[in-house]
């Protein structure tokens, strides 16, 4: 169907003249490149056991050139091994992404041609979404940043998709963008790269058959660029430390819609920079989502050169940092889960705890009131059902973790518990 247009020379005119690589790029120079050692570290120490973990550090690693040649080659068979052996589980957003790291990198038409079969069952995925958002209210299999992958693995690797679907999917009233009823960072950012891929590619290929959808499209992109730019905080992040990567990536890409004293990008650098210091990036996926950015990367860069250039030599991989050890002292929190009515205990763990630990001593004293189930994911466990009550994606519901009533930015697996804390699990929806 794209194929049908001709490149129209107005097209072919106003793409060289329109700078679309105009780009306001804030990056960390190559002599405080040991600044980023604790990321690469994690990511190239750590074990996956996963193949949608290893492809999200795969792919940072090679946007970031830094090839440590016999991890790259365990990761790489891990996701091929993925993608081969458990093709029905992997959700949308996860093949996207599996997509996206093994073809990063390479020559686009080499790996089109081997991996044709891939972006087909991404084809399929991606329609699989759209028919369950027609039958369920509006509502993806998965949510709108998987979405944003898939459009974005697809322009990347000419799969097919639909420039006015597209268009039409990604306007910035979409309540996909809202989790927790907020606007998602996150999800807007991606939902930025995936659409200036597509903008751009369309200017490429046909801009004549797509100036209703072109429009539409650059419109959702200026909309969705002002809710990030709405996220920023007075100490420079986005949304939270651990969207603000993918919001920078976002904004590289997206200058033209912003003026440059809307957004102080230093400001932003320095202040993840310090929180890497801080240890915020101990988990290999929080340390992968942010390091294309600091590099002053996007993920628009795979097909690029650019993309390939080696700096391995730049860096110290040492071992990982110790993760903070439980100590002998115990501390008490409170503890409840919440549905209609609340249920609440005290409980008293070693300090250090992580929320999980809480959890699983409350299920001791009362499996009907506070017994649960989680999944593993590539951010750590994630709570699937308390009490039996099981989160859906097609009603959005899920189970929330809060402390004093404030949502954690942080999963059970992670957040360690302090003296005194209030901890909720909600029934709630998204
Ligand atoms: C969509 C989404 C959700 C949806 C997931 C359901 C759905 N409809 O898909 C909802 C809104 C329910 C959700 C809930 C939460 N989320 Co969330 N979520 C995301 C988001 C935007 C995309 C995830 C995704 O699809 N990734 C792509 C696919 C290919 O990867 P995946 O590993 O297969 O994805 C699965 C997991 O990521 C899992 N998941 C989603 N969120 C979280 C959070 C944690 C802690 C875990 C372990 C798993 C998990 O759901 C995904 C789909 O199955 C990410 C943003 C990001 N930067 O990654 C945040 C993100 C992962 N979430 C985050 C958080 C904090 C939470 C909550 C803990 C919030 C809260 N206070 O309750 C809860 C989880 C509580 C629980 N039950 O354990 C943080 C994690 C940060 C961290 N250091 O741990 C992120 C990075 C957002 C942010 N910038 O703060 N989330
Ligand atoms: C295959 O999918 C299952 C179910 O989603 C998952 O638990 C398992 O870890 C996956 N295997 C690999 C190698 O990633
Ligand atoms: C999907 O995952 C389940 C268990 O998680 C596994 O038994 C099954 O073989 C997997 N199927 C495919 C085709 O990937
Ligand atoms: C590509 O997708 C469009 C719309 O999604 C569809 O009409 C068309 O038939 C598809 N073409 C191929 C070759 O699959
Ligand atoms: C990149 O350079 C490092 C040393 O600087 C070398 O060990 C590594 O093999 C190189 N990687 C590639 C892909 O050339
Ligand atoms: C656990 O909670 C249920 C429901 O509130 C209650 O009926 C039961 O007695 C409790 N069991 C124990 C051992 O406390
Ligand atoms: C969501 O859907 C599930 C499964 O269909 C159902 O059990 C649950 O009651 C629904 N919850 C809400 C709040 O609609």
């Amino acid at each position: 169907m794209r194929q049908l247009c001709q490149l129209p020379l107005v097209g072919l005119l106003l793409f060289v003249l329109l700078p679309s690589q105009l780009c306001n790029i804030c990056e960390v120079q190559e002599e405080d490149y040991s600044q980023l050692d604790p990321l690469i570290s994690t990511m190239v120490k750590s074990k996956y056991t996963r193949g949608i973990q290893a492809a999200n550090v795969l792919l940072s690693l090679k946007l970031a050139g830094i090839s440590d040649q016999s991890s790259e080659g365990q990761m790489t068979r891990q996701v091929e091994d993925d993608v081969t052996n458990n093709m029905s589980n992997l959700t949308s957003g996860q093949l996207a992404l599996s997509i996206m790291a093994l073809g990063a990198c390479q020559n686009p038409n080499t790996y089109f041609k081997q991996d044709r079969y891939l972006i087909r069952q991404l084809e399929t995925k991606f329609k699989a979404e759209i028919e369950n958002m027609e039958r369920n209210d509006g509502n993806p299999l998965t949510n709108y940043y998987q979405l944003g992958l898939d459009v974005l693995a697809l322009c990347l690797f000419k799969g097919n998709y639909s420039t006015t679907k597209v268009a039409e999917l990604f306007t910035p009233e979409n309540k996909n963008f809202r989790l927790g009823h907020k606007f998602s960072v996150d999800t807007g950012a991606m939902a930025v790269l995936a659409l200036t891929c597509v903008k751009r590619s369309t200017y490429r290929e046909n801009i004549k058959c797509h100036k209703k959808d072109l429009k539409r499209i650059k419109y959702n992109i200026a909309s969705l660029v002002k809710k990030i730019l709405h996220e920023k905080k007075e100490n420079g992040l986005i949304g939270n430390i651990y969207s603000t990567g993918e919001a920078m990536q976002a904004l590289f890409v997206s200058s033209r819609h912003y003026k440059e004293r809307e957004w102080e990008c230093q400001r932003t650098l320095d202040k993840v920079l310090e929180e890497i210091s801080h240890g915020a990036f101990r988990m290999p996926i929080a340390a992968a989502q942010v390091l294309p950015a600091l590099m002053g990367k996007t993920l628009l860069d795979i097909n690029k050169y650019s993309c390939c250039i080696n700096n391995t030599g730049y860096f110290n991989i040492s071992p990982v940092t110790a993760t903070p050890t439980v100590s002998p002292s115990y501390i008490k929190v409170h503890y409840s889960v919440k549905i209609r009515e609340t249920y609440s205990t005290e409980i008293t763990v070693r300090k250090g705890s992580v929320f999980l630990d809480v959890m699983e001593e409350a299920q001791k004293i009362n499996k009907t009131e506070f017994g649960f189930t989680s999944v593993e994911s590539s951010w750590g466990p994630y709570i699937t059902s308390v009490q039996g009550v099981t989160a859906n994606n097609n009603n959005r519901t899920y189970w929330q973790l809060l402390n004093n009533g404030k949502p954690l930015d942080q999963g059970v697996g992670s957040y360690i518990v302090h003296e005194g804390d209030n901890l909720e699990v909600r029934w709630s929806t998204y």
